[in-house]
């Protein structure tokens, strides 16, 4: 609960709630032989989600990695399926693996109950089944399954908002420096350069006073767009503070990042945003500062490095990149 948007100034947003009732739109797969056992299931679960049936084979569990059900319910005792084999095939997939699954079993096979709980199925029924009993575990079983999958969706809501700037959509400060490290200890055990780009936007406080805050923001979101269009899947693109932008270029020499650093500056310069400011398109330029990776260098030091390169843009007079 603490670190949902609630807890991260989402004020006016809806808070996300864990309450649940018993779903009556859960999707369940019924796997089965016996068409007389079907037909008492589906009257029992009548009004509880939507039934799809399997008349056994092995191939169930293939067939039921392809949709997204909320239980599934394995016979143990079929005739020609090992019902025990669908339900570990079930846990073995990816896409399966957290499906809740409540097996059937005749009263008196034990053994076979066993080996079904330590495969980890969540519940089970014992034949003759109680129809309210079968009808309550059903419930319960997609009660958990709603809870966790709330718990999931918050969980990455919660990660989406630590990782990533709300106006850009870039990876913030905080998620670029702990990745930096990673990738930079990586760099040096293979030997490969990583360079960075330190960049910040030039005279940005005059677009902010000129044209308004939030033609700044738009500003921002379109640098932001420049930028990913300008880098490679493996580069790494931050908002590092107000007007100010890091990519991270694992593998990627200092020539190579002055190239790429230079190519989106012109890009940049060239083509005015079009951002609905009353007398047109903005000319924005950026600086950018340089830096790769030395031997030993911790993430700050080579962001400072970077930091002074782009300084010295600045000094030298704007748009432009300096190594
Ligand atoms: P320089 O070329 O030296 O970088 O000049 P500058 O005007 O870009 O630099 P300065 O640091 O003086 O001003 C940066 C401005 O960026 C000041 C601040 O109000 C603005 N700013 C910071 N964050 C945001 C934001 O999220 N949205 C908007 N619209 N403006 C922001
Ligand atoms: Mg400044
Ligand atoms: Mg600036
Ligand atoms: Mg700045």
């Amino acid at each position: 609960r603490e670190a949902t948007g609630a807890s991260l100034g989402w004020e006016n947003e809806e808070e996300p709630t864990l309450e649940v009732d018993a779903p009556t739109d859960g999707s369940i797969l019924i796997v089965d032989e016996q068409e007389r056992v079907m037909e008492r299931i589906a009257r029992a679960l009548e009004g509880v989600g939507e039934l799809t049936f399997m008349a056994g084979g092995e191939d169930a569990a293939e067939r039921a990695r392809e949709k997204n059900f909320d239980l599934i319910i394995v016979s143990l005792t079929m005739r020609n399926t090992d019902g025990l084999r669908v339900c570990s095939k079930l846990r073995s997939f990816e896409e399966t693996r957290h499906v809740p699954i409540l097996v059937m079993v005749d009263d008196g096979n034990t053994k076979l109950l066993v080996r079904a709980l330590e495969m980890g199925v969540n519940d089970y029924v014992v034949r003759p089944v109680d129809r309210m009993e079968f009808l309550a575990r059903v419930k319960t079983q997609l009660k958990r399954k709603r809870y966790a999958d709330k718990l999931w969706e918050n969980f990455h809501l919660s990660m989406q908002l630590a990782t990533t700037d709300a106006v850009t959509g870039l990876y913030n400060r905080h998620y670029l420096t702990s990745h930096l490290e990673t990738r930079l200890q990586a760099a040096q055990k293979s030997g490969k350069a990583l360079s960075v780009l330190m960049m910040d936007i030039d005279h940005f406080k005059k677009v902010n006073d000129t044209y308004g805050h939030a033609v700044g923001d738009l500003v921002l979101k379109e640098f932001a767009n420049r930028i990913g269009k300008n880098i490679r899947g493996v580069d790494l693109a931050a908002r590092y503070g107000g007007e100010e932008f890091v990519v991270m270029m694992p593998e990627t020499p200092t020539d190579w990042a002055f190239m790429i650093g230079d190519r989106l500056r012109q890009e940049v310069f060239d083509n005015p945003f079009d951002v609905g400011a009353a007398d047109g398109p903005l000319t924005i330029s950026v600086s950018i500062g340089v830096a790769t990776s030395d031997e030993g260098q911790t993430p700050a030091a080579l962001l400072e490095a970077a930091d002074k390169a782009l300084y010295e843009a600045k000094e030298n007079g704007r748009n432009r990149v300096i190594i």
